[in-house]
């Protein structure tokens, strides 16, 4: 099991609008990112910046490089495109968070 987090960017005043659409989480995009073998996925927000910490436990990394290349994934970044800071591909700007500190 391997432990991965970033950060992503809201946009300013869109959080009740990131947490509804997350509550709703399309069942297939869940289904997915379950049969990726992704755990204990959360997006924490800080209101300040409006910066997303998303936190994750996957048994092989390697399979969050297939993503990408998923329909119901471009379908979903296409989808939350307009309340977050983008690539021209509509993949949410991703920066990879360094781990510092694990308790288990
Ligand atoms: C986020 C972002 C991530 C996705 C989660 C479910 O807003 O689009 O890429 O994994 O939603």
């Amino acid at each position: 099991m391997e432990r991965v987090s970033n950060k992503m960017k809201l946009k300013e005043g869109m959080a009740e609008e990131y947490k509804r659409r997350h509550d709703e989480l399309w069942p297939e995009l869940q289904g997915l990112l379950k049969a990726s073998g992704i755990s204990d996925y959360a997006i924490f927000l800080d209101e300040e910046t409006h910066i997303l910490f998303a936190t994750l436990k996957v048994e092989n990394k390697a399979a969050l490089d297939k993503l990408p290349a998923e329909a119901v994934m471009q379908r979903w970044w296409k989808y939350m495109s307009d309340i977050m800071d983008t690539n021209p591909d509509n993949s949410p700007v991703s920066i990879p968070l360094k781990e510092v500190f694990y308790l288990p």
